[in-house]
């Protein structure tokens, strides 16, 4: 399949509307954003941007959508979701392609992406008949407590260019079990992907009379965000991206008082321990550091060695790191693709600088490829630095393929690092020793919302609850009972006696 076909069997045409509420495509005066690949740096066709008056017409029909939408039964709006489901593995290989050359992730993890997204749908039509609360008993006599769930309304959904299409539908296909309705910004950086995602469910839509305005797409970069943020109409908005982001779109829809779900940036770390099986710690740290060119917000960012084992892992990461094949992601023989476009590269340069300003030891050298194959100039080779915890730049988050290394000798040492910085995503320990993988597990062990033992610190699964604690914002998607955040929860009590006796034993007579 070429890109050509892949972008016809898609719905894409040259130039694109980037506003909908399910069939309709709306025609704005907003801004043009081209989508350039960053796998040969050809723009793949255009989309118009959301303006003011197109953006408060999709969220009255959204609205609207909403009064009907929460009164499908929801093993009926499961139904629809596993349609959705189906839809997308007959588009697997076309979505996973445009994924891939929009993005420049792999074709091999652009195929991910889109089986993240079917497994969700699996996920919510199940979660479709279980959308429980608890019964309690009443400290009254003759009366009965219980709690239940409600659709809250409409949910805002804010995703990042990494992953272009699987983080929006976590959101969308729990909140669609759940009675809501969904507005989704994408990143400015892969709009066509949300143009694809949009066409395939909405032929699943119209099958099933689902009311216009259940899913709606917003296209343009911060300020159609921050509409969405400041919208009162929005009591939810659910934003995955840089903590700066988050922290704008947080404040903002704190202010007024709506219910933010963050999912931001990751310091990631993996600690090999001197009992670890070196084979899967070094290809657990690979595919962690270089996977979709270090740009997962779980991409393993820090490996924290024990000084036993710093020469071996060092010596066999170099080696393995020199076999790596950089160039088309498109082309299953290469293993890391392009970042998503030139000011990326500039802050992987800049971070490289900073390391060795700040005393780092380049054990991979970086650097930006040029000639064939590289013209769209977001190539670079993933590096290697030996560095200290605490500079500066091992203390941000630099999305690009770099990898620190840092040498521990006790385990609390470890931890202690892992644990030291700002954010608090992902984490992994690799070891065989069954006291320090419990130590590195418990209340004293890593702060983070994943923690995983001889597993990389990226490539979760979406059975379970995802996000992180600190500057990752606290949120969680995806799995596990992160669907209560989509819903309004009640506790009922009903009084099925004759008087009416108060709680706490409290006398009212007159
Ligand atoms: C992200 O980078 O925002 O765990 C999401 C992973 C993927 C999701 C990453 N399943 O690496």
């Amino acid at each position: 399949m070429d890109i050509k076909n892949v972008l016809k069997e898609l719905g894409i045409r040259n130039s694109n509307s980037g506003t909908s509420t399910g069939s309709k495509w709306i025609k704005t005066k907003g801004q043009l954003i081209k989508s350039y690949s960053p796998v040969d740096g050809k723009l793949i066709a255009t989309v118009q941007a959301t303006d003011q008056k197109s953006f408060d017409k999709v969220v009255e029909t959204s609205r609207k959508a909403f009064e009907q939408w929460r009164l499908v039964p929801a093993p009926k709006r499961g139904e629809v979701v596993r349609q959705i489901g189906e839809a997308l593995r007959a588009r697997k290989e076309a979505l996973g392609m445009l994924v891939s050359y929009e993005m420049g992730k792999s074709y091999q993890e652009g195929l991910g992406e889109v089986q993240e997204m079917i497994d969700i749908c699996d996920f919510a039509v199940g979660l479709s008949r279980q959308l429980h609360g608890l019964t309690m008993h009443s400290e009254r006599p003759l009366h009965r407590m219980y709690e239940q769930y409600h659709p809250l309304g409409l949910v805002g959904i804010i995703s990042a260019f990494n992953f272009p299409v699987a983080v929006w539908s976590w959101n969308a296909a729990i909140a669609w079990v759940c009675g809501d309705t969904c507005v989704w910004k994408p990143s400015e950086k892969v709009p066509l992907c949300s143009i694809a995602c949009q066409n395939i469910i909405n032929e699943v839509f119209k099958k099933n009379g689902v009311p216009e305005g259940v899913s709606c797409i917003i296209n343009g970069d911060y300020r159609v965000g921050q509409w969405l943020a400041a919208s009162e109409d929005i009591p939810l908005v659910s934003a995955t991206g840089s903590v700066r982001m988050g922290k704008a779109v947080g404040t903002t829809v704190m202010q007024r008082l709506g219910r933010p779900l963050l999912e931001l940036g990751g310091n990631n770390a993996i600690i090999v321990s001197e009992h670890a099986n070196l084979d899967i710690a070094i290809r657990g740290a690979l595919f962690g550091a270089v996977g979709t060119a270090g740009q997962r917000c779980t991409t393993t960012r820090r490996l924290i060695v024990h000084e036993k084992v710093y020469a071996n892992v060092k010596e066999k990461l170099r080696k393995a790191y020199g076999q790596l094949r950089i160039g088309n992601p498109l082309d299953p023989k290469n293993h890391v693709g392009p970042l998503i476009d030139k000011l990326a590269v500039q802050g992987y340069l800049n971070a490289l600088k900073a390391v060795t300003k700040q005393g780092g030891k380049m054990l991979v050298e970086g650097g930006v490829l040029k000639g064939k194959g590289y013209e769209s100039g977001c190539y670079v080779k993933p590096a290697i630095a030996e560095v200290k915890n605490d500079f500066p730049i091992v203390q941000q988050e630099t999305f690009a393929p770099i990898l620190y290394l840092i040498k521990y000798r006790t385990v609390d040492e470890a931890i202690r690092y892992q644990n030291g910085v700002k954010q608090g995503l992902s984490s992994a320990m690799m070891t065989t020793n069954m006291m320090e993988m419990e130590k590195f597990l418990s209340a004293a062990g890593s702060d983070c919302g994943i923690a995983n033992v001889n597993i990389g610190t990226s490539g979760a699964e979406i059975g379970g609850a995802f996000g992180g604690e600190k500057e990752t914002g606290g949120g969680r998607e995806s799995g596990s009972d992160s669907w209560k955040i989509y819903m309004r929860r009640q506790t009922n009590t009903i009084n099925y006696g004759t008087s009416l006796p108060l709680a706490q034993g409290i006398k009212f007579d007159v």
